[in-house]
C-alpha cells in the first residue's frame, strides 16, 4: 500500500459566543433539570456568552449567584462517535445533548469529557447548566469560606473530537533515562483492539509494529538517543505521533512531552540530576474582568512578569489549572506545583465520605489529564487542611497514594500552616510550609517587626530536624504582605507598597541564608477578589491585596524592587 492517507485528528473548537439565558437567583433549573430534561425545550435564550467565559463578570450579572444556561450546536459527519472535553468549569454543570442528560459536574476547575454517539451527519444540540450557588450537597469542594472568590461559568476551552469507537484515549510519558535519553510510553485505548501502530518522535520513526491495545494500557519503552532535553534553562520539547491503524480502527494522536526526570534525594528535588532552587509565586487564575477564564495572551503576560522577575516556578493555587497555561509552561521552562482544590478543610470535611470521594477523584483526574506536562514537578493537595486534627492522616496518606499510584515520577507535597503541631508531613516527599510572621499575629495589637521572618524560618528549621524531617526537601509555600496598588507612605505603614517592599526583600535575603530551604513561592503573583464577610477587615476592597501585582497586573514597588535586587541562590 503506498503511503497511506492518515486521518489526522481534527478537533472542532467549539470556543466562540454561545446562546445563554440568565434564569435567576432562585431558579431551581439546576435540579428540575436533571429529573425532567423536557424542561430544558421551555428555555429561551435572550442573550449570548462567551465560552470560555464567567458569566458573573458580565455587565448586569457581576456577583450574581444562580442559574444560567448555555447552549451551541455541533455538525456531526461520519465520525462512529464524539468525545466533546470541557478543560473546566464552576462551580457546577450538568451537559445535556439534543435534551438527555449526559453528564453532572460537581468538580470545578476539572477537565472532563463527554462522549456523545454519531449515527451520519447531524446537527447535535449541547446545553450546559452552570449554577454558581454553593451547595454542599451538590457542590462540597468549592465553599464560600476560601479566600478567593468562586466564579461560575465555563471557564476554559472546550473541543469536540470526531472519533471512530476504537481510538487512543490518551497516554502517558516518562523519560526513564536522559543518559541517553529514554522514554517510556504507556498508550492507552478507549477499549480493547489490536492495531498497527507506528510512533514517530519529531517526524522520525521510533517504533513500528502490532500492539493489543486497552483502557489499562500498554507501553512501549523508546531509545530517543540525541534528543534534547528539558529543562528551565533549555525546555527543549519534542512531539510523539501515534498511528493507530487495521480492522476497525483509524486513529492518529500528537502528544508534546519534554525529556526531564525529577527526583527527591535528602533535602534535594533534582531534576536530570541537578538540585533544584525554586523562587517564584503562588498564582490564582484571576482577573476582575474576566475571572478564571483568563484570556490566553494574559497567561502569557503574567509568565512574563515571572521571568522579568528571574522566577522559575509558580504554584498554581488552589486547583487544577488551565492546560494552555501549563503548555505555556512547558514552553518557558516555568516550573510548577499543581494541586487539586482545597483550602483549609477541616474535621467536617475528613469525616465527609462524598467530599473525600470528589477530592480524591478530582486528584487522580488532574494529573491523568496533565501527566505529560514536563513543567510539572510535583503534586500538591488540601492547602492548608487542619492536618493537626484527628482523621487528617488517613487524608493524607490516601491522597499521597492517590498521587503516586496515578504518577510514581513526582513527589508529593501539600502547604501546611498547622506546623510545628502537624501530623503528617512524614507522609509526603517534600515538606512545604505557609507562614506569614510580621504580619499575622496571634494577637492583633501585637507589635509584629520584620525580625520575626528570619526568627520563625530558624525555629521552623530546628523543630523539623527535632522531628526527624530535616533531611526533606523544604519550600516555604507561602509568605507575603499585603500593599494596596498606589499606597506610597513615608512611614511604610501596613499596606503601604513600601512595606510590603520591605517585607519581601527581607523574605527572600533570610531565605536565601537558609541551605536547608530549596524553594519559596511568595504569596502572591497579583491582588485577586475574595469575599467581604467574615474578614473584610483584612480584605481591603474585599480583594486579597498580597499580590506583588494588582489585580489588573500593574506592578507595585515590590515587583520592581525585586527584579531588581533578588539575590538569590
Ligand atoms: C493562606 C492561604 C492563601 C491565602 C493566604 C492569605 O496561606 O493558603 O490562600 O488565603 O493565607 O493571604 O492569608
Amino acid at each position: 500500500m503506498g503511503i497511506r492517507q492518515r486521518r489526522s485528528r481534527v478537533a472542532m473548537v467549539l470556543d466562540g459566543s454561545w446562546e445563554f439565558a440568565w434564569l435567576g437567583e432562585e431558579s431551581d433549573l439546576s435540579e428540575q433539570a436533571l429529573a425532567s430534561p423536557a424542561l430544558l425545550q421551555q428555555l429561551v435564550y435572550h442573550e449570548r456568552a462567551p465560552v470560555p467565559g464567567c458569566f458573573d463578570t458580565m455587565p448586569g450579572l457581576a456577583g450574581c449567584r444562580g442559574t444560567a444556561a448555555y447552549r451551541t450546536w455541533i455538525e456531526q459527519q461520519d465520525e462512529e462517535l464524539g468525545v466533546i472535553h470541557f478543560d473546566g468549569v464552576g462551580i457546577w454543570a450538568a451537559v445535556f445533548v439534543d435534551g438527555t442528560l449526559m453528564h453532572v459536574q460537581r468538580k470545578p476547575y476539572s477537565p472532563f469529557t463527554v462522549e456523545v454517539d454519531a449515527n451520519g451527519p447531524a446537527k447535535r444540540e449541547l446545553i450546559v447548566i452552570i449554577d454558581n450557588r454553593f451547595h454542599e450537597v451538590r457542590s462540597p469542594l468549592q465553599e464560600n469560606y476560601f479566600d478567593f472568590y468562586a466564579f461560575g461559568g465555563i471557564f476554559r476551552p472546550v473541543t469536540y473530537l470526531p472519533l471512530g469507537r476504537n481510538h487512543i484515549a490518551r497516554t502517558e510519558l516518562v523519560t526513564t533515562s536522559i543518559a541517553p535519553p529514554k522514554l517510556s510510553a504507556t498508550l492507552y485505548s478507549s477499549r480493547s483492539f489490536s492495531a498497527e501502530v507506528e510512533l514517530e518522535v519529531d517526524g522520525e520513526s521510533v517504533f513500528a509494529g502490532t500492539l493489543d491495545l486497552s483502557e489499562s494500557g500498554t507501553t512501549v519503552e523508546l531509545d530517543l538517543s540525541g534528543l534534547a532535553l528539558w529543562s528551565p534553562e533549555k525546555p527543549a520539547l519534542h512531539t510523539l505521533q501515534i498511528h493507530a491503524h487495521g480492522e476497525g480502527v483509524d486513529d492518529v494522536l500528537a502528544e508534546r512531552f519534554g525529556l526531564r526526570t525529577v527526583e527527591v534525594k535528602g533535602r534535594e528535588v533534582l531534576l536530570n540530576g541537578k538540585p533544584l532552587s525554586l523562587f517564584g509565586w503562588n498564582r490564582h487564575e484571576t482577573h476582575p474582568q474576566f475571572g478564571p477564564a483568563l484570556p490566553h495572551q494574559l497567561m502569557a503576560q503574567d509568565l512574563a512578569f515571572f521571568k522579568q522577575a528571574s522566577a522559575n516556578f509558580v504554584r498554581g493555587s488552589h486547583y487544577p489549572q488551565d492546560d494552555r497555561f501549563l503548555d505555556l509552561c512547558d514552553e518557558l521552562g516555568m516550573l510548577v506545583w499543581e494541586e487539586s482544590l482545597g483550602w483549609q478543610q477541616g474535621e467536617r470535611h475528613f469525616q465527609n465520605a462524598e467530599y473525600q470521594r470528589l477530592i480524591t477523584e478530582q486528584q487522580r483526574e488532574m494529573i491523568e489529564a496533565h501527566f505529560n506536562h514536563p513543567s510539572i514537578v510535583m503534586w500538591g493537595f488540601q492547602n492548608e487542611m487542619a492536618s493537626d486534627k484527628e482523621g487528617a492522616r488517613e487524608v493524607v496518606a490516601r491522597l499521597a497514594a492517590t498521587s503516586r499510584e496515578a504518577d510514581p515520577s513526582r513527589p508529593v507535597t501539600f502547604a501546611t500552616c498547622r506546623f510545628p503541631d502537624d501530623r503528617c508531613l512524614d507522609l509526603v516527599d517534600i515538606i512545604s510550609l505557609n507562614m506569614y510572621p510580621g504580619w499575622y499575629a496571634a494577637d492583633n495589637d501585637e507589635y509584629r517587626p520584620l525580625a520575626e521572618i528570619g526568627t520563625r524560618l530558624s525555629e521552623s528549621i530546628a523543630e523539623l530536624a527535632r522531628q526527624g524531617l530535616g533531611e526533606k526537601p523544604l519550600i516555604i509555600s507561602e509568605i507575603g504582605a499585603g500593599a494596596i496598588y498606589g499606597w506610597r507612605d513615608a512611614h511604610s505603614g501596613h499596606w503601604s507598597e513600601q512595606y510590603q517592599t520591605d517585607y519581601l526583600l527581607e523574605v527572600i535575603a533570610q531565605v536565601a541564608q537558609r541551605d536547608e530551604i530549596m524553594g519559596l513561592a511568595l504569596w502572591q503573583f497579583c491582588d485577586g477578589r475574595t469575599y467581604g464577610s467574615s474578614r473584610a477587615l483584612g480584605r481591603p476592597r474585599s480583594f486579597n491585596n498580597k499580590g506583588v501585582l494588582d489585580e489588573y497586573r500593574r506592578p507595585k514597588q515590590a515587583f520592581n524592587a525585586i527584579c531588581e535586587t533578588r539575590r538569590w541562590k
